[in-house]
């Protein structure tokens, strides 16, 4: 669902539906494609899309730190790299953001999917939506820090009784996978963020050609307010907002194409309606050309998930016998299989 959200300083985000008493949103899209009726090539659209964002402040820094994470992991090691997009990406409305347009998502899918992903041998590079639900903190309550510990006297502090298995696995656990340069975090807010992120993440990707992994969970906004069209200040409330959002370039198609051709590449595909989930998971899968497409309905997606390839559809689900088991656990065991396989139809590496 779209919702336009409020932040507010050091909690979670209130949220309003649209339209409001006082807020009403007002979008206008072309009829049959909702398009802008731009006309465009997907290149221009994409060109269109990357020259309005708002530059990176830190593009330099997380090159740098994108080029060591795969050089430390390739040579001499081999290992495998994924890159897991994980919670939902903002649309600002105004340019000095008080108000956007948001996409659900918690994390959970994402953040859980590393832990197993660096269990089968994976290096990960972790890319999520900033406050999203991280890896290895599944056991631990909403607000850790305040939760999980207890003052002794007024100089120190111990890890609650309750919760001292949990940290210490959270803490030993995501210690040596950051330390062991196994796990890279990249946090992101804006759609703008996150798709320059993920070209710069792909293009480096590019020097491990078929080793490389991406499994796009994140909950990608489908429109956006071109920067150069978004008013600077805080739209005032009782005005009727009207915002012109226009589609995001389908970078999926780029990614393939262009970005990272050699790559391994599973979208995710989100429905409400179990009656379509197949056939849009099928669609996309031709259209952007992915090796698998994970289909997942929104209310059972912690128990099961499809995995439509071009070959099969295959059920993933929760192993029920445990309550701790997650579907991502037998998803991820799949999925690196069928990349193993996928390497190895490859051909020897470059
Ligand atoms: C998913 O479908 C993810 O599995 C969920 C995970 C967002 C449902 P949570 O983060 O949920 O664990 O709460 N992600 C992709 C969603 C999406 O927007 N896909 C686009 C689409 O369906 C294609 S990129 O059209």
């Amino acid at each position: 669902g779209t919702r336009i959200r409020f932040p507010r300083f050091g909690e979670h985000l209130a949220s309003l539906s649209v339209p409001n008493h006082s807020l009403c949103l007002e979008t206008r899209m072309n009829a049959d494609s909702g398009l802008e009726a731009s006309g465009k090539t997907l290149e221009a659209q994409v060109k269109a899309f990357f020259d309005s964002a708002p530059p990176l402040h830190n593009s330099n820094e997380i090159t740098q730190n994108l080029n060591h994470f795969i050089q430390r992991n390739s040579s001499p090691l081999g290992r495998r790299i994924v890159c897991v997009t994980s919670g939902g990406t903002t649309a600002p409305l105004e340019q000095r953001c008080v108000r956007y347009v948001d996409n659900f998502s918690s994390g959970h899918r994402g953040a859980t999917s590393t832990e197993y992903f660096l269990k089968a041998g994976y290096a990960v590079i972790f890319l999520y939506r900033r406050r999203s639900f991280q890896p290895f903190c599944r056991s631990l309550p909403d607000d850790p820090l305040l939760e999980c510990f207890e003052p002794t006297n007024e100089l120190n502090i111990q890890v609650c009784e309750a919760y001292s298995e949990a940290v210490q696995r959270a803490v030993v656990e995501h210690h040596s996978a950051v330390a062991g340069g196994l796990l890279l975090k990249l946090p992101f807010n804006t759609i703008f963020e996150y798709l320059q992120m993920l070209q710069l993440i792909a293009l480096s990707m590019r020097s491990i050609s078929s080793r490389a992994m991406f499994y796009l969970a994140a909950a990608v906004s489908d429109y956006y307010v071109p920067w150069k069209d978004m008013v600077e200040h805080k739209i005032q409330s009782g005005h009727l907002l009207d915002v012109k959002l226009v589609q995001v370039p389908k970078m999926l198609s780029m990614l393939r194409r262009e970005w990272a051709p050699l790559a391994f590449c599973i979208s995710f595909k989100l429905e409400t309606d179990s009656n379509i989930l197949l056939y849009k998971a099928g669609t996309a899968l031709e259209k952007y050309k992915m090796h698998a497409v994970v289909a997942n309905e929104l209310s059972s997606r912690k128990e099961q998930v499809v995995v439509v390839t071009g070959a099969e559809n295959i059920i993933v689900q929760r192993d029920k016998n445990q309550p701790d088991n997650d579907v991502e656990d037998p998803l991820i065991k799949l999925l690196s299989e069928k990349h193993a396989a996928y390497i190895q139809d490859s051909g020897p590496q470059v």
